[in-house]
């Protein structure tokens, strides 16, 4: 068990925007350290009112239409104001292999030695059971480190990328010409979730059509899920930066809607009770694998094997002692220091 100390001090530290701190505080998220109970309760500040914190905006859509390329140029756009940026790149297929992320990081490296922006490529390596468990918790830190803007991109555009996008305050859909959109979009089901809807790569041809079909999609789509918000559809050429001004005013918009209606609270709490429900899930997990290291389960197992309790009432008794936070058995080693 490491110093308690050392808690405090790195959370001191990233709270003053030292990067190196948030940096190892992000790789405990990751590595699932047993340091987090301790971090998290660090991080936590009952003096945050609605609309404090980072903008998060996530990034989100389908392979190629240029969301990395996006992200840098707003990176740029917002440190032209002086507002400092973090920005989390997701890749929940493959988090060492993707070809891409080691494109992004070369591709951000004009931003690598500026002390305003915190960039990271998110894997999931600890028990918390998958990005979207973890992508939260690395929003404590950031929000901690006082970072004005979060930027997740994600790549692809299957469940779990849409679930981090979720994770977003304000969730921007990227879409490029020439690739079936309307028909490709709702099949990834990336029309329920935008708030926002760029068409980058509008130097090419067909942005006119692609941007019209996006529209008529948006609007024969089920009623607009955000109340009131009229989704905007953008476009952008990410690589020179045109558009990336007005996304930026739309972005700021949308924020300030959220802040005023609700939209923002109601997100932020459906995010947190995903966040509590996956940490006791992920507990309940640790527990249950405690106990099949123990001899308890086995001997439910046995029991049910006899014939003498069923797998239902085998399972509630299992329950019953994890959650009790006792030892099933004096096999069992208990999780948590709480
Ligand atoms: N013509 C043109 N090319 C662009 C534009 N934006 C990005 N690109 C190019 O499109 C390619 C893909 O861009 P990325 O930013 O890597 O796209 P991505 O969506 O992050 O890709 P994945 O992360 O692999 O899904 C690169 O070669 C970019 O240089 C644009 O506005 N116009
Ligand atoms: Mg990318």
């Amino acid at each position: 068990v490491r110093r308690a100390g050392t808690v405090t001090e790195l959370v001191g530290r990233a709270r003053q925007g030292d990067l190196r701190a948030v940096a190892r505080l992000v790789s405990w998220v990751e590595d699932g350290a047993e340091q987090l109970p301790e971090l998290m309760a660090a991080l936590a500040d009952p003096t945050r009112g609605d609309g404090d914190g980072p903008h998060i905006v996530g990034i989100t859509g389908p392979p190629g239409v240029g969301k990395s390329t996006l992200t840098n140029a707003l990176v740029g756009e917002y440190r032209a104001r002086g507002d400092r940026v973090a920005v989390l790149a997701v890749d929940p297929s493959s988090p060492f292999s993707g070809g891409a992320l080691l494109g992004d990081r070369v591709r951000m490296q004009q931003h690598a030695t500026d002390e305003g922006v915190f960039i990271r490529s998110m894997a999931a390596r600890g028990h918390l059971g998958g990005l979207a468990e973890s992508t939260p918790q690395a929003l404590h830190v950031l929000a901690a480190a006082g970072f004005a803007v979060v930027l997740i991109e994600t790549v692809g555009v299957g469940q779990s990328e849409i679930e981090v996008a979720g994770t977003a305050d304000t969730v921007v859909v990227v879409l490029a010409p020439g690739m079936g959109d309307g028909i490709q979009a709702a099949k990834a089901g990336i029309l329920e979730i935008g708030d926002l809807y760029v068409v980058n790569k509008a130097d090419r041809e067909g942005v006119e059509v692609a941007a019209r079909e996006l529209r008529r999609m948006l609007q024969l789509g089920a009623p607009v899920p955000s109340g009131g918000w009229e989704r905007p559809v953008l476009r952008t050429v990410a690589s020179d930066r045109a558009g990336v001004p007005e996304l930026v005013t739309a972005l700021d918009a949308h924020r300030a809607w959220a802040v005023g209606g609700g939209a923002l609270r109601a997100r932020r709490h459906a995010r947190a009770v995903d966040e509590v429900s996956a940490l006791a899930l992920a507990r309940l997990r640790d527990r249950t694998a405690d106990a099949d290291r123990g001899t308890a389960l086995h001997d439910l197992a046995d029991q049910v094997v006899a014939g003498q309790l069923d797998a239902y009432r085998a399972a509630e008794r299992l329950l019953a002692a994890t959650t009790a936070g006792g030892a099933l058995s004096a096999g069992a080693t208990p999780t948590g220091s709480s």
